[in-house]
Protein backbone atom coordinates (compact mmCIF):
# COMPACT_ATOMS: atom_id res chain seq x y z
CA UNK A 1 0.00 0.00 0.00
CA UNK A 2 3.18 2.33 0.32
CA UNK A 3 4.68 4.04 -2.55
CA UNK A 4 8.34 5.56 -2.51
CA UNK A 5 7.97 9.14 -1.67
CA UNK A 6 4.55 8.93 -0.62
CA UNK A 7 3.05 12.04 1.05
CA UNK A 8 0.92 11.90 3.72
CA UNK A 9 -2.03 13.98 1.79
CA UNK A 10 -1.72 10.96 -0.92
CA UNK A 11 -1.85 8.41 1.33
CA UNK A 12 -4.50 9.27 3.02
CA UNK A 13 -6.99 9.85 -0.33
CA UNK A 14 -5.74 6.68 -1.58
CA UNK A 15 -6.83 4.44 1.62
CA UNK A 16 -9.68 6.09 1.24
CA UNK A 17 -10.59 3.98 -1.93
CA UNK A 18 -8.99 1.55 -1.18
CA UNK A 19 -10.78 0.55 2.11
CA UNK A 20 -13.92 2.42 1.18
CA UNK A 21 -14.16 3.43 4.82
CA UNK A 22 -16.34 6.61 4.10
CA UNK A 23 -17.42 9.01 1.76
CA UNK A 24 -14.27 11.35 2.49
CA UNK A 25 -14.90 12.34 5.70
CA UNK A 26 -12.96 10.81 7.68
CA UNK A 27 -9.89 12.12 4.89
CA UNK A 28 -10.66 15.54 5.33
CA UNK A 29 -10.47 14.82 9.08
CA UNK A 30 -7.69 13.62 8.91
CA UNK A 31 -6.23 16.23 6.78
CA UNK A 32 -7.53 18.75 9.30
CA UNK A 33 -5.40 16.83 11.54
CA UNK A 34 -2.35 17.03 10.04
CA UNK A 35 -2.91 20.84 9.18
CA UNK A 36 -3.12 22.18 13.09
CA UNK A 37 -0.26 19.43 13.94
CA UNK A 38 1.98 21.94 11.47
CA UNK A 39 0.91 24.46 12.91
CA UNK A 40 1.56 23.28 16.30
CA UNK A 41 4.65 22.02 15.33
CA UNK A 42 5.94 25.70 14.24
CA UNK A 43 4.90 27.28 17.46
CA UNK A 44 6.41 24.32 19.51
CA UNK A 45 9.62 25.22 17.49
CA UNK A 46 9.90 28.19 18.96
CA UNK A 47 9.25 27.50 22.31
CA UNK A 48 13.33 28.10 23.42
CA UNK A 49 12.91 31.56 22.27
CA UNK A 50 10.10 32.55 24.68
CA UNK A 51 12.64 34.83 26.60
CA UNK A 52 13.30 36.60 23.33
CA UNK A 53 10.05 36.93 21.94
CA UNK A 54 7.92 36.50 25.19
CA UNK A 55 6.50 34.54 28.23
CA UNK A 56 2.63 33.30 28.50
CA UNK A 57 0.48 36.23 29.50
CA UNK A 58 2.69 38.50 27.73
CA UNK A 59 1.58 40.62 24.96
CA UNK A 60 4.01 40.44 21.86
CA UNK A 61 4.98 42.96 19.09
CA UNK A 62 1.58 42.93 16.97
CA UNK A 63 -0.45 43.53 20.37
CA UNK A 64 -1.10 39.64 20.49
CA UNK A 65 -1.50 38.20 23.61
CA UNK A 66 1.25 35.05 23.87
CA UNK A 67 -0.48 32.05 24.98
CA UNK A 68 0.93 28.84 27.20
CA UNK A 69 1.72 26.38 23.99
CA UNK A 70 -0.20 24.08 25.80
CA UNK A 71 -3.53 26.26 25.15
CA UNK A 72 -2.20 27.66 22.00
CA UNK A 73 -2.07 23.62 20.69
CA UNK A 74 -5.62 23.67 22.00
CA UNK A 75 -7.20 26.70 20.38
CA UNK A 76 -5.85 25.56 16.88
CA UNK A 77 -6.25 22.03 16.99
CA UNK A 78 -10.13 22.97 18.34
CA UNK A 79 -10.43 25.79 15.42
CA UNK A 80 -9.44 23.30 12.73
CA UNK A 81 -12.01 20.44 13.56
CA UNK A 82 -14.98 22.92 14.26
CA UNK A 83 -15.03 24.45 10.49
CA UNK A 84 -15.12 21.32 8.17
CA UNK A 85 -18.47 20.44 8.54
CA UNK A 86 -17.14 16.81 10.06
CA UNK A 87 -16.92 16.62 13.65
CA UNK A 88 -20.37 17.30 15.84
CA UNK A 89 -18.07 17.27 19.08
CA UNK A 90 -14.52 17.73 20.43
CA UNK A 91 -13.22 16.48 24.10
CA UNK A 92 -10.07 17.75 25.38
CA UNK A 93 -7.76 17.48 28.02
CA UNK A 94 -7.71 21.29 28.60
CA UNK A 95 -11.08 21.66 28.38
CA UNK A 96 -13.21 20.53 31.57
CA UNK A 97 -16.94 19.78 28.83
CA UNK A 98 -16.98 18.87 25.48
CA UNK A 99 -18.13 21.19 23.28
CA UNK A 100 -20.48 20.67 20.96
CA UNK A 101 -20.32 21.89 17.50
CA UNK A 102 -23.40 21.84 15.10
CA UNK A 103 -23.44 21.65 11.06
CA UNK A 104 -23.21 24.66 9.05
CA UNK A 105 -26.76 24.22 8.11
CA UNK A 106 -27.51 23.76 11.66
CA UNK A 107 -29.34 20.24 11.34
CA UNK A 108 -26.47 18.41 13.52
CA UNK A 109 -25.38 16.33 10.19
CA UNK A 110 -21.77 15.94 11.32
CA UNK A 111 -20.64 12.46 11.85
CA UNK A 112 -17.26 11.91 14.04
CA UNK A 113 -16.21 12.82 17.41
CA UNK A 114 -12.76 14.09 17.61
CA UNK A 115 -10.79 13.69 21.83
CA UNK A 116 -7.38 15.54 22.03
CA UNK A 117 -4.78 15.82 24.43
CA UNK A 118 -3.74 18.53 22.48
CA UNK A 119 -0.35 18.81 24.06
CA UNK A 120 0.93 16.27 26.15
CA UNK A 121 4.09 15.89 28.29
CA UNK A 122 4.49 19.90 28.23
CA UNK A 123 5.86 19.91 31.09
CA UNK A 124 8.85 18.83 28.81
CA UNK A 125 8.60 22.19 26.64
CA UNK A 126 10.80 24.30 29.05
CA UNK A 127 13.60 22.30 28.99
CA UNK A 128 13.59 21.17 25.00
CA UNK A 129 12.31 17.96 25.48
CA UNK A 130 9.84 16.35 23.11
CA UNK A 131 6.51 16.67 23.49
CA UNK A 132 3.17 15.35 21.84
CA UNK A 133 -0.51 15.39 20.68
CA UNK A 134 -2.70 12.77 20.90
CA UNK A 135 -5.94 12.07 18.99
CA UNK A 136 -8.97 9.55 18.90
CA UNK A 137 -12.18 9.35 16.48
CA UNK A 138 -15.74 7.87 16.78
CA UNK A 139 -18.52 8.06 15.07
CA UNK A 140 -21.14 9.23 17.18
CA UNK A 141 -23.71 6.80 18.57
CA UNK A 142 -26.76 9.42 18.68
CA UNK A 143 -28.73 10.04 15.59
CA UNK A 144 -27.70 12.69 13.09
CA UNK A 145 -30.12 15.39 13.32
CA UNK A 146 -29.80 15.30 16.52
CA UNK A 147 -27.95 17.54 19.56
CA UNK A 148 -24.17 15.77 20.33
CA UNK A 149 -24.31 13.98 23.46
CA UNK A 150 -22.39 12.76 26.68
CA UNK A 151 -22.90 9.18 25.39
CA UNK A 152 -20.95 9.86 21.87
CA UNK A 153 -18.16 10.50 24.07
CA UNK A 154 -18.07 7.88 26.19
CA UNK A 155 -17.44 4.89 23.61
CA UNK A 156 -15.26 1.76 24.45
CA UNK A 157 -11.73 2.06 22.82
CA UNK A 158 -12.59 -0.80 20.33
CA UNK A 159 -15.29 1.41 18.68
CA UNK A 160 -12.36 3.93 17.45
CA UNK A 161 -12.47 4.64 14.25
CA UNK A 162 -8.78 5.84 13.80
CA UNK A 163 -6.30 7.22 16.66
CA UNK A 164 -2.95 8.99 16.18
CA UNK A 165 -0.04 11.13 17.75
CA UNK A 166 2.16 13.44 16.75
CA UNK A 167 5.49 13.39 18.21
CA UNK A 168 7.50 17.04 17.86
CA UNK A 169 10.89 15.36 18.20
CA UNK A 170 14.08 16.28 16.76
CA UNK A 171 12.09 15.51 13.54
CA UNK A 172 8.31 15.91 14.27
CA UNK A 173 6.20 12.64 13.05
CA UNK A 174 2.72 12.16 12.65
CA UNK A 175 1.97 8.47 13.24
CA UNK A 176 -1.89 6.87 13.21
CA UNK A 177 -3.99 3.74 12.48
CA UNK A 178 -7.43 3.53 10.42
CA UNK A 179 -7.66 -0.12 11.59
CA UNK A 180 -5.51 -0.83 8.56
CA UNK A 181 -2.11 -0.78 10.44
CA UNK A 182 -0.03 1.68 11.61
CA UNK A 183 2.19 4.14 9.54
CA UNK A 184 4.46 7.04 10.11
CA UNK A 185 5.43 10.27 8.56
CA UNK A 186 8.05 12.65 8.90
CA UNK A 187 7.40 16.01 8.38
CA UNK A 188 10.32 17.35 6.06
CA UNK A 189 9.86 21.09 7.90
CA UNK A 190 11.56 23.14 4.32
CA UNK A 191 8.40 21.82 2.65
CA UNK A 192 5.96 21.62 5.11
CA UNK A 193 5.01 17.94 3.74
CA UNK A 194 4.93 14.97 5.44
CA UNK A 195 6.14 11.98 3.53
CA UNK A 196 5.50 7.97 4.18
CA UNK A 197 8.66 7.47 6.36
CA UNK A 198 7.70 4.44 8.68
CA UNK A 199 4.96 2.38 6.91
CA UNK A 200 3.49 -0.66 8.58
CA UNK A 201 5.14 -0.08 12.02
CA UNK A 202 5.01 -3.01 14.35
CA UNK A 203 6.55 -3.38 17.87
CA UNK A 204 8.93 -6.15 18.24
CA UNK A 205 7.24 -9.01 20.51
CA UNK A 206 10.03 -8.66 22.73
CA UNK A 207 12.13 -6.02 23.69
CA UNK A 208 14.54 -4.61 26.55
CA UNK A 209 12.93 -0.93 27.52
CA UNK A 210 11.33 -0.83 30.32
CA UNK A 211 10.01 2.87 30.53
CA UNK A 212 8.26 3.79 33.94
CA UNK A 213 8.77 6.61 36.79
CA UNK A 214 10.83 4.69 39.50
CA UNK A 215 10.36 7.49 41.73
CA UNK A 216 7.02 6.56 42.39
CA UNK A 217 8.16 2.49 43.32
CA UNK A 218 7.17 2.49 46.75
CA UNK A 219 3.77 3.34 45.94
CA UNK A 220 3.25 0.62 43.55
CA UNK A 221 1.30 -2.45 43.69
CA UNK A 222 3.64 -5.40 44.52
CA UNK A 223 3.25 -7.39 40.98
CA UNK A 224 4.28 -4.30 39.25
CA UNK A 225 7.04 -3.71 41.92
CA UNK A 226 8.10 -7.68 41.20
CA UNK A 227 8.08 -6.98 37.98
CA UNK A 228 10.19 -3.95 37.66
CA UNK A 229 12.83 -6.19 39.96
CA UNK A 230 12.45 -8.79 36.95
CA UNK A 231 13.51 -6.33 34.60
CA UNK A 232 16.25 -5.61 36.73
CA UNK A 233 17.73 -8.91 37.13
CA UNK A 234 20.72 -10.42 35.69
CA UNK A 235 19.42 -13.35 33.74
CA UNK A 236 18.61 -14.66 30.04
CA UNK A 237 18.63 -11.32 28.41
CA UNK A 238 17.85 -9.25 30.96
CA UNK A 239 18.96 -6.50 33.06
CA UNK A 240 16.46 -4.90 30.50
CA UNK A 241 17.23 -0.86 29.49
CA UNK A 242 15.49 1.78 31.53
CA UNK A 243 14.34 4.81 29.59
CA UNK A 244 11.58 7.34 30.75
CA UNK A 245 11.54 10.65 29.07
CA UNK A 246 8.63 11.65 30.86
CA UNK A 247 6.26 12.22 27.65
CA UNK A 248 3.94 9.16 26.60
CA UNK A 249 4.09 9.77 23.45
CA UNK A 250 7.74 9.76 22.93
CA UNK A 251 8.14 6.88 25.38
CA UNK A 252 5.98 4.93 23.22
CA UNK A 253 6.95 5.76 19.96
CA UNK A 254 10.50 4.73 20.69
CA UNK A 255 9.14 1.42 22.13
CA UNK A 256 7.32 0.57 19.09
CA UNK A 257 10.39 1.16 16.59
CA UNK A 258 13.03 -0.97 19.59
CA UNK A 259 10.96 -2.99 21.36
CA UNK A 260 9.57 -2.81 24.98
CA UNK A 261 7.01 -1.67 27.86
CA UNK A 262 5.49 1.35 29.27
CA UNK A 263 3.82 1.36 32.07
CA UNK A 264 2.07 4.27 34.69
CA UNK A 265 0.65 2.06 37.29
CA UNK A 266 -1.52 3.06 40.11
CA UNK A 267 -0.14 3.97 43.20
CA UNK A 268 -0.91 6.32 46.40
CA UNK A 269 -0.59 9.54 44.72
CA UNK A 270 -2.26 8.55 41.70
CA UNK A 271 -5.02 5.75 42.94
CA UNK A 272 -6.65 5.02 39.44
CA UNK A 273 -3.49 6.20 37.60
CA UNK A 274 -2.33 9.34 36.26
CA UNK A 275 -2.86 8.68 32.33
CA UNK A 276 -6.78 9.39 31.01
CA UNK A 277 -8.68 6.79 29.14
CA UNK A 278 -10.35 8.42 26.29
CA UNK A 279 -7.58 10.78 24.96
CA UNK A 280 -4.22 8.91 26.26
CA UNK A 281 -4.59 5.74 26.99
CA UNK A 282 -7.24 4.15 24.15
CA UNK A 283 -5.72 6.32 21.02
CA UNK A 284 -2.29 4.35 22.23
CA UNK A 285 -4.23 1.34 23.12
CA UNK A 286 -5.24 1.44 18.88
CA UNK A 287 -1.77 2.10 17.51
CA UNK A 288 -0.39 -0.35 20.16
CA UNK A 289 -2.81 -3.26 19.05
CA UNK A 290 -2.17 -2.35 14.97
CA UNK A 291 1.01 -2.35 15.30
CA UNK A 292 1.14 -6.12 16.71
CA UNK A 293 1.53 -4.93 20.55
CA UNK A 294 -0.98 -4.80 23.76
CA UNK A 295 -2.59 -2.82 25.96
CA UNK A 296 -4.20 -3.14 29.53
CA UNK A 297 -4.56 -1.47 33.08
CA UNK A 298 -2.79 -5.02 34.27
CA UNK A 299 -5.58 -6.91 33.79
CA UNK A 300 -8.44 -5.79 31.46
CA UNK A 301 -7.59 -4.91 27.55
CA UNK A 302 -7.38 -1.23 27.45
CA UNK A 303 -9.68 -1.00 24.81
CA UNK A 304 -12.83 -3.34 26.66
CA UNK A 305 -12.91 -0.84 29.11
CA UNK A 306 -16.46 0.96 29.67
CA UNK A 307 -16.07 4.73 30.09
CA UNK A 308 -17.62 6.43 32.61
CA UNK A 309 -16.27 9.80 32.65
CA UNK A 310 -14.81 12.02 30.10
CA UNK A 311 -11.39 12.32 32.30
CA UNK A 312 -11.13 8.95 33.76
CA UNK A 313 -7.75 7.68 34.57
CA UNK A 314 -6.71 4.32 34.29
CA UNK A 315 -3.47 2.19 35.10
CA UNK A 316 -1.88 2.02 31.68
CA UNK A 317 0.99 -0.78 30.58
CA UNK A 318 1.50 -0.83 27.07
CA UNK A 319 3.86 -1.99 24.33
CA UNK A 320 5.66 -5.10 23.04
CA UNK A 321 3.08 -8.21 23.55
CA UNK A 322 4.97 -10.51 25.09
CA UNK A 323 6.63 -7.94 28.22
CA UNK A 324 2.86 -6.66 29.06
CA UNK A 325 1.89 -10.29 29.29
CA UNK A 326 4.54 -10.93 31.39
CA UNK A 327 3.49 -7.85 33.43
CA UNK A 328 -0.24 -8.86 33.37
CA UNK A 329 1.21 -12.57 34.92
CA UNK A 330 2.92 -10.60 37.85
CA UNK A 331 -0.35 -8.80 38.35
CA UNK A 332 -2.37 -11.46 38.45
CA UNK A 333 0.10 -13.23 40.77
CA UNK A 334 -0.15 -10.93 43.15
CA UNK A 335 -3.74 -10.33 43.53
P1 LIG B 1 0.09 15.58 31.05
O1 LIG B 1 -1.12 15.21 30.26
O2 LIG B 1 -0.22 16.45 32.23
O3 LIG B 1 1.20 16.12 30.19
O4 LIG B 1 0.57 14.21 31.74
C1 LIG B 1 0.79 13.09 30.94
C2 LIG B 1 2.26 12.75 30.96
C3 LIG B 1 2.67 11.66 30.02
O5 LIG B 1 3.05 12.14 28.77
C4 LIG B 1 3.84 11.07 30.73
O6 LIG B 1 4.08 9.76 30.34
C5 LIG B 1 3.46 11.19 32.17
O7 LIG B 1 2.54 12.25 32.24
C6 LIG B 1 4.62 11.51 33.04
O8 LIG B 1 4.17 11.63 34.34
P2 LIG B 1 5.21 11.69 35.56
O9 LIG B 1 5.93 12.99 35.44
O10 LIG B 1 4.35 11.58 36.77
O11 LIG B 1 6.13 10.50 35.40
MG1 LIG C 1 -1.76 14.57 28.68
Amino acid sequence: MSKPNQTLGEFIIENQTAFKYTSGELSRLLNSIRLAAKVVNHEVNKAGLVDIIGNAGDTNIQGEDQQKLDVYANDKFIQTLTKRNIVCGIASEEEDDFIAINSQDENNQNKYVVLIDPLDGSSNIDVNVSVGTIFSIYRRVTPLGTPVTLEDFLQKGSAQVAAGYVVYGTSTMLVYTTGYGVNGFTLNPAIGSYYLSHPNMQFPEDGNIYSVNEGNYSDFPVGIKKYIKYCQQDEDERPYTSRYIGSLVSDFHRNMIKGGIYMYPKSTKNPKGKLRLLYECNPMAFIAEQANGKASDGFTRIMDIQPTELHERVPFICGSKNMVEKAEEFMRNEQ
